[in-house]
């Protein structure tokens, strides 16, 4: 398939239609044993062209396999093999993102325009669930503060609330998954504003599969993986602390930081190591997921065991 420049890709170019529509000129062009690979999801997939970012782990990245396949995303059910089984039928685009509240210039944006505001980049960074297993993934983004910066935050804006797309059409196992949608998330403006805080549109040089968040995520791989929302469709700039989908579920177990915290045990099992995608051993979890020289001062003089 085609390599397309960083300028020149837009996400309409690349609806489950064009791939599909692009597989099929292909096919018929190919013997048969060129057809069964070209007939998976991960081939399908449009190519996402970005520079080399900074923050890179140079640890090897996990199988793009197991990071496409083992999700959480629970609009499409609560079995890490649900959404790379249901999310193929969520439609990506068009797609646009309103971002209000706090700010000079509120907006809604088309997908396209946002991945133009800045050169998209490639960063590998370690990501941590609070189930205790984690990934490296090639990530493609840029800092979500271009964004933030776009729309010119006021003095009111001290946090940013995040939601995902709730369409119970395209979601139907949504309402069988014990959480309420839709999903919602948030940061403080500093943590949003953080160079680490990634705006994402791809992995592993492709745009995201959707199970794995498309076509706009956040990553904060500083936090545990419930803080890096899928499918955003609403950024709003708060005064007050904003709800999230965790804590509203169940406040004892998921706070509002969500830092990772090797010394910090959730209620019900250790946070203490975890265990890599493909990898047998356990290994040892890192104060803010290995992070901590970059986002420890951001958390200065705060009892990061209450501020959980
Ligand atoms: N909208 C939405 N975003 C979500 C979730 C979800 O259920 N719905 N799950 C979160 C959790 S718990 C994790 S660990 C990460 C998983 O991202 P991955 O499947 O790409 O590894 O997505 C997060 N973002
Ligand atoms: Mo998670």
């Amino acid at each position: 398939m085609l390599v397309k420049k960083t300028a020149d890709i837009r996400y309409s170019e690349v609806t489950p239609k064009d791939t599909y529509l692009n597989r099929r000129r292909f096919l018929s062009a190919v013997p048969l044993a060129g057809a069964a690979f070209f007939t998976t999801r991960a081939s399908a997939a449009a190519k996402l062209a970005a520079i080399k970012g900074p923050f890179s782990t140079d640890e090897k990245p996990t199988a793009f396999a197991d990071v496409a396949s083992y999700n959480n995303f629970y609009e499409f059910g609560t079995g890490k093999d649900d959404p790379s089984k249901s999310a193929g039928r969520l439609k990506t685009s068009p797609w646009s993102i309103a971002v209000e509240g706090a700010v000079a210039k509120p907006q809604v944006f088309d997908l396209d325009a946002v991945m133009k505001m800045a050169p998209l980049e490639e960063r590998i960074y370690r990501h941590r669930c609070v189930e205790a297993w984690s990934i490296v993934v090639p990530w493609i983004g840029f800092p979500l503060n271009v964004l933030i910066k776009a729309v010119e935050p006021t003095a009111k804006a001290k946090f940013v609330a995040f939601q995902s797309l709730y369409d119970p059409k395209q979601m139907p196992a949504a309402r069988y998954a014990g959480i309420a949608f839709p999903y919602v998330e948030g940061l403080r403006i500093d943590e949003a504003m953080h160079p680490l805080a990634l705006l994402c549109f791809g992995m592993y040089g492709q745009v995201l599969p959707n199970q794995d968040g498309a076509p706009v995520r956040l990553v904060v791989p500083w936090k545990y993986g419930f803080k890096s929302i899928k499918s955003i469709v609403k950024i709003k700039f708060v005064e007050k602390e904003p709800p999230t989908t965790w804590n509203l579920s169940s406040a004892r177990e998921y706070g509002f930081y969500s830092n990772v915290n090797p010394t910090v045990d959730h209620p019900r099992w250790s946070q203490a190591s975890e265990r890599r995608l493909g990898e047998f051993l356990k290994r040892k979890t890192l104060m803010f997921n290995g992070y901590g020289d970059q986002v420890a001062s951001l958390y200065a003089g705060m009892d990061l065991r209450k501020n959980y």
